[in-house]
């Protein structure tokens, strides 16, 4: 599919993909790793629409070599995977896997080789099962363990990581896994899910000092965020969406920003001690954004236990996943953080971006995949737009790399630039891949690889 030029990015901007470790590594039990609350979850009847899990996935831990290969191919500069802490730490403390370490430590030196940054998230969700059995993230402790394990990650391979990233959407975390029970660990607690909040938060807060202790690069974290829309103009309708931007957008975001929990929600805030705060709020190097699209919003119904009720939005193309494909909330989004932190906000990094689609092979065994490129080109038009605007955006990172395992939806969802045969494993490259690489090297003023 042909598509325009896009605008000129300035030189150094971050051209990635990303994945995580669940998603992609299978190998679950393999050289020493622990069991995480994903394989329990996955396990369990009734959990994952296609009864699938995570055992082999992409088993992307044996065919590491031949995704770096692909990811220097395409020509990207950085990759942000996630580090399995049961694979490093069985348990989640105490003895350390050292053929767990030692594949993180593999990979991170192919993507040196090939000129690729290395980008770490500690925590893509799949906590030690036994760090749950002590009570998870609804139990303080939790918050110290996870920044020990920082410690023990960065002392290996803090020399070479270029950029770490604490916590993937702790929002998701807290509301999926701990306040409806989609995800794992499968709680539903409705809003007594706040301390998975606070905890979290504690905890990035702990792991930052332990990084920056330990070496000089980077720090972020990556919440995912959503444009709240308003179903019209009725004032309860407008309370609710209220509500619900304070819950998705602020809740996370605002005290790592120094401005502490937003009160309107009314959460129990009993958990948060004396300098909880000040330590959730250490100086971020990077935001990182994860946007998928935009939420409507309308007034609940009477007797409903939320202030809020989600509706579908009206006119716009739509993924596989029925969400809307909206690259003007890309922009919008941006250009609230900026007005909303102003000169709190740091430089941002689109850490996740992409849609699923049915993607299948055609008779001669290519993908097409045309929604997906312009899904791209619509949301990187719409990241230039921002920086325009004046938000100062570095970085860019599709999800996903390979077609994975999408957490409750099995293997049903393919977010891919590659297509995955998940019978053999066997990579092809869909037509958006051909075509993000051509974008990257015309951004990076380079012939494509
Ligand atoms: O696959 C997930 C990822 O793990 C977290 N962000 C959203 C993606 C698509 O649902």
């Amino acid at each position: 599919m042909q598509t325009a030029p896009l605008p000129d990015f300035p030189a150094g901007f971050r051209w990635g993909v990303s994945t995580s470790a669940y998603q992609i590594e299978g190998a679950a039990r393999a050289d020493g790793r622990g069991p995480s609350i994903w394989d329990t979850f996955a396990h369990s009847p009734g959990r994952v629409v296609d009864g699938s899990n995570g055992d082999v996935a992409c088993d992307h831990y044996h065919r590491y070599a031949e995704d770096i290969a692909l990811m220097a191919g395409l020509g990207v500069t950085a990759y942000r995977f996630s580090v399995a802490w049961p694979r490093v730490l069985p348990t989640g403390t105490g003895a350390v896997n050292p053929p767990g370490l030692d594949f993180y430590e593999r990979l991170v030196d192919g993507l040196l080789e090939q000129g690729i940054d290395p980008v770490a998230t500690l925590f893509h969700w799949d906590l030690p099962q036994p760090v749950q059995d002590a009570g998870g993230w609804l139990n303080r402790d939790t918050a110290h363990r996870f920044a020990e394990y920082a410690d023990l990650v960065a002392a290996r391979l803090g020399d070479r990581v270029k950029l770490w990233i604490t916590l993937n959407e702790p929002f998701i975390h807290m509301s999926l896994g701990h306040g409806t029970g989609e995800h794992a660990p499968g709680a539903a607690l409705l809003f007594d899910a706040f301390p998975v909040a606070h905890h979290q938060l504690l905890g990035h807060g702990l792991a930052v000092a332990a990084l920056r202790a330990r070496c000089g690069a980077p720090v972020a974290i990556a919440n995912n965020y959503s444009p709240v829309r308003p179903v019209g103009t009725d004032p309860a309708d407008l309370a609710a969406a209220a509500g619900y931007e304070a819950l998705h957008n602020r809740l996370f975001t605002d005290p790592l920003l120094g401005r502490g929990y937003p009160t309107e929600l009314g959460f129990d805030e009993s958990v948060v001690r004396d300098g909880d705060l000040d330590v959730i709020a250490a100086p971020l190097d990077v935001l990182g954004v994860n946007y998928y699209n935009p939420t409507g919003v309308r007034a609940p119904e009477e007797g409903s236990p939320l202030p809020f009720e989600l509706v579908p939005l009206d006119g716009y193309p739509r993924t596989a996943f029925d969400w809307p494909v909206a690259p003007d909330g890309l922009r919008e989004l941006l250009d609230w953080l900026h007005r909303r932190y102003g000169p709190d906000l740091p430089p941002i990094q689109i850490t996740e971006s992409g849609c699923a689609y049915d993607d299948t092979p055609d008779a001669e065994g290519r993908v097409p995949d045309p929604d997906r490129i312009a899904y791209l080109d619509g949301h990187l038009r719409a990241v230039h737009a921002a920086m325009a605007d004046g938000v100062d955006v570095t970085g860019y990172f599709v999800w996903s790399l390979l077609d994975n395992w999408e957490w409750a939806e099995g293997f049903t969802k393919r977010f891919g630039l590659v297509h995955v045969d998940f019978a053999t494993g066997a990579r092809t490259p869909k037509s958006s891949y051909s075509w993000l690489r051509e974008a990257i090297a015309a951004a990076r003023r380079e012939p494509p690889r």
